[in-house]
């Protein structure tokens, strides 16, 4: 396939608190696709980062009685060091409260005044602070409340600048019509077009009252709302990233925004009309996952309930949380998880299914060929189990199903331990009865963990590494069964996954 421009994104998150398991999850997400991409031959930038300014901030802040910005320097760098820990390989961390973000910010929106898509009103309504966003009286909690966290809102009146979202209710509409995909899953895009459809209100682009956030350029005393700070992350980044080079010709518009349904309605209807505001081309795709549960509530920072990664990754390692994260939870939907079930996927599938074969398979070769993998044919049966896996991976994968690709690599360590099961090498072993029936097994047993344990590069990166070197695999592309003929030289490695105490 020719090299081509891929340009994934995590939402940055609020420093107003540590990160937590749901940040984790969204740049574990995007991660497997960046790495999945990076084996295609893509030319890959993945970004994450920090929303530093807000209400949030300068309210958590202010109750800890430090600046917004000792509190962003000190919580950045909190998600920025959580990143090599869960083995993202995000090409870059953007901060919001760069100074480079910020003048590009400015340049961006006023562009966006220049072209006559602000006007100045009053605003009144229902604020959440928490959430740093206006409620409309349908989606008001009973009690005025914040259906999110629960506490009761207040009614603000105020000189606001407004975003002329109306304005782009036909091209939006025009927008979703012409790309089905634009937002994935289907009932989410179902939902960004039914909000579209109710009709688009403008949105309130400043307040004055906000003391942390950016000065509007045409009128410094207002600050900016800082959703629009946020959302331009995703093209400021480009310009800055790179010490004297200026990606965004290589890599705007993104190929795929990954975010939760929490912030859809920014990303599905603001940001695009955002883009159209500032000439800049929307993104391709979006793709909002679910929400990652325990006892069934949102965990989240502000109703506590957290589940502490780091904690989790050195119990089991970073391999075994993203593995668990996306084969646990179907990805899109809202899904539980718990320490419990955690172990005993670890347990069963991890250590005895994925590492246990791995460790037989090695052995076997070492014990009946001195470490050297025959050269022999495919075996017809697992041929047809192989068959067609590399191209429905990439495909489901480029449709965001990270756990329905999770699985088709599944179903083939399923299968190899089926044909140990089966051909029993050790019963060939004995006396050699059939030294090429044996060459075989082991060839395609060989193989068919190649070929899977390619596939599975980009959940369990760092095991995938150590079973590939020591299956003396240089190559990190998907391949098919059968497409190496054998004769290399393999070596025994410790239990990928150990047992747990
Ligand atoms: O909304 N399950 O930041 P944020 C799954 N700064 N994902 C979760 C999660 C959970 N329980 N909790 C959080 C903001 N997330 C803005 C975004 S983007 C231009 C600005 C993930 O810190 C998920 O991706 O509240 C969600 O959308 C995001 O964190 C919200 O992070």
């Amino acid at each position: 396939m020719s090299p081509q421009s891929y340009f994934v994104t995590t939402p940055i998150y609020y420093v107003n608190a540590e990160p937590h398991l749901g940040h984790a999850y969204s740049t574990l997400a995007a991660d497997i696709l960046a790495r999945h991409m990076r084996q295609r031959g893509a030319d890959v930038f993945f970004l994450t980062g920090t929303d530093e300014h807000g209400e949030p901030i300068e309210l958590a802040a202010e109750r800890e009685g430090i600046t917004p910005q000792e509190l962003a320097d000190r919580n950045a760098a909190k998600f920025e060091a959580l990143m090599p820990i869960i083995d993202a390989s995000n090409d870059f961390f953007i901060r919001t409260s760069d100074p480079r973000h910020s003048a590009k910010v400015a340049e961006i929106m006023q562009r966006v005044y220049d072209n006559g898509w602000v006007n100045k009103g009053v605003y009144e309504g229902w604020y959440c602070p928490r959430c740093a966003d206006f409620k409309t009286e349908r989606e008001l909690g009973p009690g005025n409340t914040c259906p999110i966290h629960e506490i009761v809102l207040e009614k603000v009146r105020e000189e606001n600048w407004f975003f002329r979202l109306s304005a782009f209710q036909g091209q939006l509409e025009g927008l979703y019509e012409e790309r089905p995909d634009f937002v994935v899953p289907d009932f989410r895009r179902n939902e960004a077009v039914s909000f579209i459809k109710g009709g688009l209100e403008d949105v309130s682009l400043s307040r004055p009252t906000l003391k942390w956030g950016l000065p509007l350029p045409w009128d410094p005393e207002q600050r900016m709302y800082v959703w629009f700070d946020a959302l331009l992350n995703y093209v400021t980044a480009l310009t800055f990233a790179r010490e004297g080079e200026d990606l965004t010709d290589r890599f705007w518009p993104a190929t795929l925004h990954v975010l939760a349904k929490d912030i859809l309605k920014f990303h599905a209807v603001i940001w695009p009309a955002l883009c159209l505001a500032a000439d800049l081309e929307p993104p391709r795709r979006m793709t909002i996952h679910g929400y990652l549960l325990m006892g069934e509530k949102k965990m989240s920072k502000s109703l506590g309930n957290v589940l502490d990664p780091f904690e989790v990754i050195e119990r089991f390692g970073a391999d075994a949380l993203r593995f668990y994260l996306f084969r646990e939870v179907s990805f899109g939907q809202d899904g539980s998880i718990s320490t419990a079930g955690f172990e005993s996927r670890y347990e069963t599938e991890l250590a005895n299914d994925y590492g246990n074969l791995a460790s037989r398979v090695l052995a076997m070769v070492e014990r009946y060929r001195d470490g050297t993998v025959p050269i022999a044919a495919v075996d017809v049966t697992l041929a047809e189990d192989f068959e067609g896996v590399v191209p429905r991976f990439s495909e489901l994968l480029d449709r965001a199903e990270l756990t329905q690709a999770l699985e088709e690599a599944w179903k083939l360590v399923r299968r190899l331990n089926r044909f140990v099961e089966e051909s029993q090498p050790w019963v060939l072993a004995k006396d050699e009865a059939d030294p090429e029936r044996l060459d075989e097994v082991l060839y395609n047993l060989v193989e068919g963990l190649r070929v899977t344990t390619l596939l599975l590069v980009p959940y369990l990166p760092a095991s995938a590494e150590t079973l590939l070197a020591a299956l003396a695999e240089p190559e990190r592309a998907l391949a098919d069964l059968g497409s190496r003929p054998g004769g290399q030289s393999v070596e025994r490695i410790p239990a990928l996954f150990p047992k747990i105490e």
